[in-house]
Protein backbone atom coordinates (compact mmCIF):
# COMPACT_ATOMS: atom_id res chain seq x y z
CA UNK A 1 0.00 0.00 0.00
CA UNK A 2 1.32 3.70 -0.61
CA UNK A 3 1.79 5.76 2.12
CA UNK A 4 0.00 8.70 2.44
CA UNK A 5 1.40 12.07 2.14
CA UNK A 6 2.49 14.01 5.64
CA UNK A 7 3.22 17.45 5.03
CA UNK A 8 5.13 19.60 6.87
CA UNK A 9 3.71 23.06 8.59
CA UNK A 10 2.73 25.42 5.85
CA UNK A 11 2.84 28.41 8.92
CA UNK A 12 4.80 28.40 11.93
CA UNK A 13 4.09 30.84 15.24
CA UNK A 14 6.80 32.03 16.92
CA UNK A 15 5.80 31.02 20.47
CA UNK A 16 7.79 34.36 22.19
CA UNK A 17 6.64 37.14 19.67
CA UNK A 18 3.68 35.42 18.09
CA UNK A 19 5.35 36.61 14.95
CA UNK A 20 4.11 34.09 11.88
CA UNK A 21 6.00 33.27 8.54
CA UNK A 22 4.73 30.84 6.04
CA UNK A 23 2.02 31.23 3.29
CA UNK A 24 -1.26 33.53 2.84
CA UNK A 25 0.20 36.11 6.10
CA UNK A 26 -0.52 39.62 5.27
CA UNK A 27 1.10 41.99 7.29
CA UNK A 28 0.30 45.74 7.66
CA UNK A 29 1.12 48.67 10.13
CA UNK A 30 -0.89 51.80 11.53
CA UNK A 31 1.13 54.87 11.97
CA UNK A 32 0.04 58.04 13.70
CA UNK A 33 -1.08 59.67 10.44
CA UNK A 34 -3.47 57.16 9.94
CA UNK A 35 -5.18 57.27 13.28
CA UNK A 36 -6.58 60.71 12.35
CA UNK A 37 -9.92 61.36 14.03
CA UNK A 38 -9.50 57.91 16.23
CA UNK A 39 -7.56 59.95 19.35
CA UNK A 40 -10.17 62.56 21.42
CA UNK A 41 -7.14 65.30 21.28
CA UNK A 42 -6.87 66.81 18.19
CA UNK A 43 -4.08 69.10 19.23
CA UNK A 44 -2.05 66.71 20.71
CA UNK A 45 -2.82 64.24 17.89
CA UNK A 46 -1.07 67.46 15.62
CA UNK A 47 1.97 67.81 17.75
CA UNK A 48 2.60 64.05 17.77
CA UNK A 49 5.07 62.34 15.40
CA UNK A 50 2.87 61.15 11.82
CA UNK A 51 5.60 58.55 11.65
CA UNK A 52 5.13 56.78 14.87
CA UNK A 53 4.25 53.38 14.46
CA UNK A 54 1.11 52.74 16.72
CA UNK A 55 0.30 49.11 16.12
CA UNK A 56 0.54 46.42 13.27
CA UNK A 57 -1.34 43.55 12.21
CA UNK A 58 -0.39 40.13 10.64
CA UNK A 59 -2.98 37.90 9.59
CA UNK A 60 -3.05 34.19 8.19
CA UNK A 61 -6.12 34.18 5.37
CA UNK A 62 -6.09 31.37 4.13
CA UNK A 63 -9.45 31.46 2.15
CA UNK A 64 -10.51 34.75 0.33
CA UNK A 65 -12.33 37.19 2.59
CA UNK A 66 -16.31 37.04 2.30
CA UNK A 67 -15.74 32.98 2.03
CA UNK A 68 -18.69 31.42 4.31
CA UNK A 69 -17.09 28.42 7.07
CA UNK A 70 -13.83 29.56 6.88
CA UNK A 71 -11.30 31.30 9.68
CA UNK A 72 -8.70 33.50 9.97
CA UNK A 73 -6.21 34.42 12.51
CA UNK A 74 -4.54 37.33 13.46
CA UNK A 75 -1.98 38.63 15.80
CA UNK A 76 -1.67 42.50 16.86
CA UNK A 77 1.11 44.29 18.45
CA UNK A 78 0.47 47.80 19.83
CA UNK A 79 3.46 49.80 20.60
CA UNK A 80 3.44 52.07 23.90
CA UNK A 81 2.35 55.90 23.77
CA UNK A 82 -0.26 58.02 24.34
CA UNK A 83 -1.89 60.88 22.57
CA UNK A 84 -3.13 63.05 24.80
CA UNK A 85 -3.68 60.86 27.78
CA UNK A 86 -5.18 58.29 25.73
CA UNK A 87 -3.78 55.08 24.72
CA UNK A 88 -2.41 53.83 22.20
CA UNK A 89 -4.74 51.49 20.33
CA UNK A 90 -6.61 50.15 17.33
CA UNK A 91 -9.40 51.97 15.61
CA UNK A 92 -11.85 49.42 16.54
CA UNK A 93 -14.65 47.89 14.49
CA UNK A 94 -18.17 45.95 14.06
CA UNK A 95 -18.05 42.89 11.33
CA UNK A 96 -19.71 44.19 8.70
CA UNK A 97 -21.77 40.75 9.15
CA UNK A 98 -22.90 41.82 12.42
CA UNK A 99 -23.79 38.65 13.87
CA UNK A 100 -20.31 37.19 13.35
CA UNK A 101 -18.23 36.97 16.65
CA UNK A 102 -14.10 36.40 17.20
CA UNK A 103 -12.19 35.24 19.98
CA UNK A 104 -9.29 37.55 20.84
CA UNK A 105 -6.02 36.46 23.74
CA UNK A 106 -3.35 37.94 25.47
CA UNK A 107 -0.41 37.17 24.89
CA UNK A 108 2.36 39.46 26.00
CA UNK A 109 1.95 43.18 28.12
CA UNK A 110 -1.41 44.47 29.25
CA UNK A 111 -4.01 45.61 27.89
CA UNK A 112 -7.90 46.82 27.83
CA UNK A 113 -10.44 44.90 25.79
CA UNK A 114 -13.11 48.00 24.92
CA UNK A 115 -16.40 46.18 23.65
CA UNK A 116 -19.72 48.43 22.69
CA UNK A 117 -23.10 46.98 21.43
CA UNK A 118 -25.12 48.30 18.61
CA UNK A 119 -27.02 49.91 21.66
CA UNK A 120 -23.63 52.01 22.23
CA UNK A 121 -23.29 49.96 26.11
CA UNK A 122 -20.04 49.89 26.72
CA UNK A 123 -17.66 48.20 29.27
CA UNK A 124 -13.80 46.76 29.20
CA UNK A 125 -11.89 43.66 29.87
CA UNK A 126 -8.22 43.62 31.29
CA UNK A 127 -5.99 41.41 28.69
CA UNK A 128 -3.14 40.01 30.13
CA UNK A 129 -0.91 36.82 29.01
CA UNK A 130 -2.83 34.23 28.99
CA UNK A 131 -6.14 35.97 28.98
CA UNK A 132 -9.42 34.67 26.61
CA UNK A 133 -12.28 36.86 24.95
CA UNK A 134 -14.85 35.73 23.55
CA UNK A 135 -16.22 38.44 21.71
CA UNK A 136 -20.12 38.27 20.82
CA UNK A 137 -21.65 39.10 17.41
CA UNK A 138 -22.98 42.28 17.02
CA UNK A 139 -19.94 43.67 19.27
CA UNK A 140 -17.88 46.16 18.56
CA UNK A 141 -14.23 45.81 19.67
CA UNK A 142 -10.92 47.86 19.86
CA UNK A 143 -7.76 47.29 21.96
CA UNK A 144 -5.72 49.10 24.03
CA UNK A 145 -2.39 49.41 25.22
CA UNK A 146 -2.20 49.84 28.68
CA UNK A 147 1.21 49.06 29.31
CA UNK A 148 5.04 50.91 29.59
CA UNK A 149 5.65 47.51 26.76
CA UNK A 150 4.26 46.32 23.68
CA UNK A 151 1.45 44.31 23.73
CA UNK A 152 0.69 41.49 21.51
CA UNK A 153 -2.65 39.81 21.03
CA UNK A 154 -4.12 37.16 19.50
CA UNK A 155 -7.78 36.71 17.06
CA UNK A 156 -9.50 34.46 15.14
CA UNK A 157 -12.61 35.39 13.56
CA UNK A 158 -14.63 33.84 10.85
CA UNK A 159 -13.59 34.52 6.97
CA UNK A 160 -17.03 36.05 6.09
CA UNK A 161 -17.55 38.54 9.09
CA UNK A 162 -15.81 41.60 7.39
CA UNK A 163 -14.99 44.90 9.04
CA UNK A 164 -17.11 47.88 9.24
CA UNK A 165 -14.80 50.96 10.07
CA UNK A 166 -17.39 53.58 8.64
CA UNK A 167 -19.59 53.45 11.36
CA UNK A 168 -16.68 53.93 14.60
CA UNK A 169 -15.35 56.92 12.36
CA UNK A 170 -18.45 57.94 12.31
CA UNK A 171 -20.09 57.38 16.04
CA UNK A 172 -16.89 56.25 17.77
CA UNK A 173 -17.08 54.43 20.72
CA UNK A 174 -19.35 55.99 23.62
CA UNK A 175 -16.37 55.87 26.10
CA UNK A 176 -13.22 56.78 25.85
CA UNK A 177 -9.98 54.55 28.06
CA UNK A 178 -7.93 57.75 29.44
CA UNK A 179 -4.63 57.39 31.84
CA UNK A 180 -5.78 58.97 34.75
CA UNK A 181 -3.57 59.62 37.40
CA UNK A 182 -1.61 56.08 36.01
CA UNK A 183 -5.32 54.35 36.34
CA UNK A 184 -6.99 53.26 33.33
CA UNK A 185 -10.09 54.83 33.20
CA UNK A 186 -13.46 54.49 30.94
CA UNK A 187 -14.90 57.86 30.94
CA UNK A 188 -17.95 58.11 29.18
CA UNK A 189 -18.21 60.48 25.72
C1 LIG B 1 -10.07 41.31 12.90
C2 LIG B 1 -9.50 41.43 14.28
C3 LIG B 1 -8.09 42.03 14.42
C4 LIG B 1 -8.03 43.55 14.10
C5 LIG B 1 -6.70 44.17 14.54
C6 LIG B 1 -6.59 45.67 14.23
O1 LIG B 1 -11.44 41.02 12.94
O2 LIG B 1 -10.41 42.09 15.13
O3 LIG B 1 -7.16 41.35 13.61
O4 LIG B 1 -8.26 43.79 12.74
O5 LIG B 1 -6.52 44.00 15.92
O6 LIG B 1 -7.71 46.36 14.69
P1 LIG B 1 -8.59 47.23 13.68
O7 LIG B 1 -9.76 47.69 14.49
O8 LIG B 1 -7.73 48.34 13.16
O9 LIG B 1 -8.98 46.28 12.58
ZN1 LIG C 1 -12.91 41.88 14.53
Amino acid sequence: MMPLQILQPSVRVDLATWCMTGSDITCSEKRLRQLDGVFADAEAYRRADPERLVYSVQAHLPVDDGTPGGLFFGTTTIEPGEVGGEYFMTRGHFHASLDRGEYYWGVQGEGMLILMTARREVWAERMVPGSLHYIRGGTAHRVANIGAGRLIFGASWPSDAGHNYDEISRTGFAARLMNVGAIPTLIPE
